[in-house]
């Protein structure tokens, strides 16, 4: 295939607005960009920068090389048959991104860990109700996934002097983070949690991992928080848990179905918070700028930064 059949095809979130797709062309001057749906000839496409797959979008990309995801999580595209498996997949691999999401985290679990909620249902009783303070070494948060994201989390949590636990398929030294592997990892952190931090990647081993059968086995009153995929919780499980008391609140930033649908019974429950997927993002500079590397180091038979090995689903 001749450099000039290249083309890039851009399918990005609405979230982004113009801004990345300026930023994606002022990375790639002079390219053949193809912004979906309109592919043109579908087999003139080599590279590709996707926030999700859409029905139909691979149809026909016979010479597809790369696809560039706009998140940190692939599990749209590991999971979907349709991918062609010919082509690389990277994902983002940004510290900004990674700090966005630690910043998140810590919002909520300080957020909790101070009693936020008490107080603001306090306020609309119109009610003075203090309560023993405690240091965050009095704290302990367990934190599922020691990636990317999860690292940067877990080593800010540890910094703020919060006990922090965290779960991992492979056993990881981590300064400040007790680090937890298998089965009895899991039972211990959900035994020793005060606050559960979800940070894995969704594969078909951790979908459905926040279940009735782990929130038994925690401390009473835990706080759960969602930041990875929605269908990491099986959300049928989590108002049963919050009735039990084994969960005291929930914080969800993922949803199997998003948005999430008007009328879901979780809009109205008071002790689940609910964002829109917001709690981290890569910026657009950084997207365009790592898309445009990828592009470069595919085409030199370079090294990709943020690969993603199809095994192990990530
Ligand atoms: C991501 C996301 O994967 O935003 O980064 O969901």
């Amino acid at each position: 295939m001749l450099a000039t059949d290249m083309a890039i095809l851009c399918f990005l979130h609405d979230l982004f607005g113009r801004e990345l797709a300026d930023a994606v062309t002022a990375a790639l001057p002079g390219e053949d960009i193809r912004w979906w749906p309109d592919r043109g000839r579908p087999e003139d496409i080599t590279h590709a920068l996707i926030w999700r797959p859409r029905p139909g979008l691979w149809d026909g990309l016979s010479h597809l090389r790369l696809v560039c995801g706009t998140g940190a999580g692939v599990d749209h595209f590991v999971l979907d048959p349709s991918f062609p498996r010919a082509a690389k997949l990277v994902r983002q691999i940004d510290a900004g991104f990674a700090a966005r999401m630690a910043d998140y985290v810590l919002t909520w679990v300080l957020f909790h860990h101070r009693d936020s909620a008490h107080y603001l249902a306090a306020q609309s009783a119109g009610s003075w109700q203090p309560r023993a303070m405690r240091d965050t070494s009095a704290t302990t948060v367990g934190v599922l996934g020691l990636g990317q994201m999860g690292g940067l989390a877990a080593d800010r949590l540890a910094a703020l002097g919060f006990r922090t636990l965290g779960w991992v398929q492979r056993p990881q030294t981590r300064a400040g983070v007790e680090v937890l592997v298998g089965l009895d990892g899991l039972q211990q952190l959900a035994r020793e949690a005060d606050i559960l931090v979800n940070l894995l990647p969704l594969t078909p081993e951790t979908r459905g991992i926040l279940s009735a059968d782990l929130f038994c086995r925690l401390k009473p009153g835990a706080i759960l928080i969602n930041v990875g995929r929605g269908p990491h919780l099986v959300e049928a499980d989590l108002i049963p848990a919050l009735d039990q008391g084994w969960l005291g609140a929930a914080v969800l930033d993922v949803f199997e179905t998003e948005p999430l649908p008007a009328g879901h019974r979780f809009w109205a429950d008071p002790r689940i918070s609910i964002t829109p997927h917001v709690s981290s993002s890569a910026s657009a500079a950084t997207v365009a700028g790592h898309f445009a590397d990828a592009v470069r180091r595919e085409r030199a038979g370079e090294p990709l930064l943020g690969l993603v090995d199809f095994a192990r689903g990530y």
